[in-house]
This record gives C-alpha cells, structure tokens and sequence, in this order.
C-alpha cells in the first residue's frame, strides 16, 4: 500500500559552480517527484545526506509545477523564512533537514486553506547551513497595492512560528523572514528582513 501525499513533490538539486559555470540558474537540477510517504523515504534513503555535500550546494524541496526561483510566477510576490545554524560542527543538519521536509509534505507547516508553502530549502556554505522556507506572499494582504490572494502578516507570522518550532530552536534564536525582491535586488545576505520571531 502507498500512503499518498496532499501535494506531489519535486526535489531539486544546485550543484556547486565549477569555473564555466556563469548562471545560477544553470546550475539548478531537477532531480524526481513523488506523491507517496513511501516514494519519499524511497529517494530520502538513497541520496546524499546534506552534512555529505560540497560547500555551495543546496537540495530544494518545492511542490510540483513550482521551480525554486524567485522568477517563478509563484513566486515572484513571496518570500522565505530563514534560520542560518553557525555552528556547522555541533547542528545535526540531517535531522534538521529530515524534520522540515517531513513537515512540507505532511502539511504541518500551514493550515489546509492558507495555501502559502512553496517549498524549502537547504544551502551548504562555507560558515553556515542555512534551512528556507518559501511562501507565495509576503503578507501584504489587506494592503491597497498587494498581490490578489495575498496572506495577511498574521498568516506568514503563524508560519514562521510553526517553521521555528520544527528546527526546534530556542526562543532568543530568531528566525527572519525577507522577500525575494528584495533578496534579488540586494543580494540574499543583504536584504532586510520584514518579520522576525
Ligand atoms: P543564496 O543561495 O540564496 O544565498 O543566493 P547565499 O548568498 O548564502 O549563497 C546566492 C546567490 O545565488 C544569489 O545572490 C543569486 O546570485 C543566486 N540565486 C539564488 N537564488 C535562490 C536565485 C534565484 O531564485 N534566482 C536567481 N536568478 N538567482 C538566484
């Protein structure tokens, strides 16, 4: 019996640039999909774990039909909230990892009508592992200029909660949540974050 999932899933993959290549988005790997509990422990057991890849890789998790670009039209209004783990020798980044994604597909990160996951993500750098999770919105809802659909603050805020609880973090240990015009404008380290909690 196969235990399927609310949503297909497709995983992704960056692989670290090598001096030929010039464009992030070449570099962006599609790698499978799945709608079953079972296919996703399936693939989970037969990859690489992220405390085993290279400096500058990243696995992105997204929901089918959406590729985990700022670009795509899903999600050229959202953002992401972020929690960089400094200390790359003491984070169990497996686990971590392992526990948002689990979250993503089981649907425990929103309620059934907010409709505002797109995806998470992993990056590898040379400091840091850093763990995203990509919204449609920014929580401009309400507002005059915002998006049609656009969540409100308080749903993007219940997200974020929701998104530190899962990594387990203390409560000084705050989670940010930035949009991705901004992240594309500024650059991703720069941009200023809209939420915190
Ligand atoms: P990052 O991997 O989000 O964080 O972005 P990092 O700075 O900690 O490595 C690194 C760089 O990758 C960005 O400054 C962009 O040049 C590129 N990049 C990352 N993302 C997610 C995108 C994207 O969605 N679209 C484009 N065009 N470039 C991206």
């Amino acid at each position: 019996v196969k235990h399927p999932l609310m949503n297909t899933w497709t995983l992704w993959f960056t692989k670290p640039p090598t001096a030929n290549d010039k464009n992030w988005n070449d570099l962006l790997k599609e790698v499978i999909s799945f709608d079953s509990v079972e296919e996703f422990w399936g693939i989970y057991n037969n990859i690489t774990p992220t405390s085993d890849l290279a400096v500058k890789s990243d696995y992105h998790l997204f929901k089918q039909g959406v590729r985990p670009e700022w670009e795509d039209l899903q999600n050229k209004h959202g953002g992401k909230w972020a929690y960089q783990f400094k200390d790359k020798k003491s984070v169990n980044i497996d686990n971590l990892w392992l526990h948002i994604m689990l979250a993503a597909i089981g649907e425990t990160l929103e309620d059934e009508d907010d409709n505002e996951i797109m995806g998470v993500v992993v990056n590898v750098r040379k400091g840091f592992y850093r763990i995203g999770l990509w919204t449609r919105s920014t929580g401009a809802g309400g507002k005059r200029n915002a998006a049609p659909n656009n969540a409100g603050a308080d749903t993007l805020m219940k997200i974020g909660r929701r998104f530190k609880e899962t990594l387990s973090l203390e409560e000084a240990d705050k989670v940010e949540f930035s949009g991705h015009t901004d992240s594309a404008h500024a650059g991703s380290t720069r941009a200023k974050a809209k939420y915190s909690c």
